[in-house]
């Protein structure tokens, strides 16, 4: 469907018309997300600032059968805020509210379009915690966290978005707002159709507000970097770590080439080692008096030779210099050609599939670089092919494929998935059936159907119908 003149000049009647973008540059900017695709289209931009707009633009938009992109802070890695077919994007920047703080529910109620990063610090002033915590904090909201059921950095410890959402509001295509959970702990009435929108990807409607739940501000927070020779040993280190009953709150692994591309890009990072190992750990624990210190840990770690040297954050400066290693990996790949993999395995199949995966790269092409690290504890690794742009393009991706074909046949063989944390979006797509089986595809799509007959939002996302 052509988004036409009259279309736009009806959408401005209902938003006023600074808030419909339409000058090209700002329209090709959001049209696209962290995935950078090469191409890009859509109508206009749509800046609503409260749930009554964006009902009116959906209901619009459906008799219309206008595609709507919903949009957030476009942090996303597998393209699922992009448009390419015309679409409008709704952006919920505007829904930037953190609206109530409830220190006995121990929740927080947030418009959409909050930042991972805004709220945090809202929380942090009345002494909570909110526990996604990613990379992208800065810019990545709430709606887009929701949508993509994000991860990050201490799942491992508090489970990811779908783990803290305790009430959604969500408008729906037809422009109806279903507010679903009543924010309830416990609520056992029918089918809990409010997950159904977490992981969603903008498929289904669109989250306008959300209601989380909050932790309890962690105690002092001590973490280590450690070396390590081959990737089982770091696996052994996570088992010693539940084995010493500590309170790990992140357990992250990269490759020295991963990082080697952060002290590239990041000149003022250094390694804190005298020498290089071919992997690197960060465990963060929170003090505990009853468990193991981080310094008996590693001690024990040294004593099985599970790791060849360690160092302790002994500053707050320290602290933020050996998260940087870790959290710039994505931004130092993004100044090359980069193809990205998602993969969640059985953490017991995690050696296997570094074995199988060493094996398929003995044969690879020399120009492109296989990068990898992620969130170990759960399972989740990110592998990265890379190249600098020396190399032409079109080789870069024909080659990266090939690589990505034979890790996919892998995680299809260990009953993995091909997406741990960053969704489907229009890059997986085609790969969703490796995961999935089609009779619960076929239901996918029947649910899809049910919310949005007409296939106004986020059309080719996920599936095509
Ligand atoms: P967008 O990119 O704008 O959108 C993502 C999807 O959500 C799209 O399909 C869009 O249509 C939909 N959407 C957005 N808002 C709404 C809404 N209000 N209602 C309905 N649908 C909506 N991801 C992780 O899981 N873990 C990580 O550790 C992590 N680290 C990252 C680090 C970096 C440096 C970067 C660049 C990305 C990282 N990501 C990570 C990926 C990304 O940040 C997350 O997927 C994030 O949740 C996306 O949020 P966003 O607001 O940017 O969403
Ligand atoms: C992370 O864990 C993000 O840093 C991004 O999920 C991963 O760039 C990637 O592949
Ligand atoms: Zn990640």
């Amino acid at each position: 469907m052509k988004v036409t003149k009259k279309n736009i000049d009806d959408l401005e009647a209902i938003l006023g018309p600074s808030h419909v973008l339409k000058d090209p540059k700002q329209v090709q900017e959001y049209s696209k997300d962290w995935s950078k695709p090469q191409e890009t289209f859509a109508s206009c931009v749509l800046l609503p600032n409260h749930t009554e707009e964006i009902s009116k633009i959906l209901a619009y938009c459906q008799k219309h059968q206008i595609p709507v992109v919903p949009s957030g802070g476009r942090t996303g890695l597998a393209a699922g805020a992009v448009a390419k077919q015309g679409e409008v994007i709704l952006s919920l920047g505007r829904l930037n509210k953190v609206l109530n703080v409830d220190p006995v529910g121990l929740t927080v109620e947030v418009e959409a379009g909050v930042t991972t990063q805004a709220l945090q610090e809202a929380v942090a002033k009345e002494s909570l915690f909110y526990a996604v915590d990613l990379g992208a904090r800065g810019s990545s909201q709430i709606g887009g966290n929701l949508a993509t059921n994000a991860g990050g950095l201490k799942f491992i410890r508090y489970g990811g978005t779908r783990e803290q959402v305790l009430g959604l509001e969500v408008v729906l295509a037809g422009g109806q707002v279903l507010n679903l959970n009543r924010a309830l702990r416990k609520n056992n009435a029918g089918y809990p159709l409010m997950y159904l929108f977490v992981g969603s990807e903008g498929t289904l409607g669109v989250i306008t507000r959300a209601t989380l739940k909050l932790s309890k501000k962690p105690r002092e927070l001590t973490l280590a970097c450690v070396g390590v020779e081959t990737f089982p040993k770091v696996v052994d280190l996570l088992a010693l770590s539940h084995q010493s009953n500590m309170s790990v709150t992140a357990l992250e692994f990269f490759s020295d080439l991963a990082v080697g591309k952060v002290l590239i890009s990041f000149s003022g990072l250094k390694l804190p080692f005298a020498e290089r190992f071919p992997y690197y750990a960060l465990i963060e624990i929170e003090e505990d008096l009853s468990s193991l210190s981080m310094e008996q840990f590693l001690e024990t770690a040294f004593e099985k030779e599970l790791i060849r040297d360690a160092v302790l954050a002994s500053s707050s400066q320290e602290f933020r210099d050996l998260w940087a290693l870790r959290e710039n990996i994505t931004e130092s790949l993004s100044h090359g050609y980069v193809r990205k993999n998602d993969i969640s395995l059985s953490i017991k199949d995690l050696c296997v599939f570094f074995e199988k995966v060493n094996k398929t790269l003995e044969k690879k092409d020399p120009k492109i670089e296989v990068v990898m690290f992620g969130h170990i504890g759960d399972g989740n690794v990110h592998v990265n092919y890379s190249a600098d742009r020396l190399v032409d393009h079109d080789t870069f991706i024909k080659e990266a494929q090939l690589l990505e074909r034979r890790i996919f046949s892998i995680v299809h063989e260990l009953k993995g998935s091909i997406s741990a944390e960053h969704g489907i979006g229009l890059l997986k797509k085609d790969d969703l059936k490796l995961v999935c089986e089609e009779l619960e595809i076929s239901y996918m799509k029947g649910i899809k159907q049910l919310f949005d007959p007409k296939g106004i939002m986020n059309p080719g996302k996920i599936f095509d119908l």
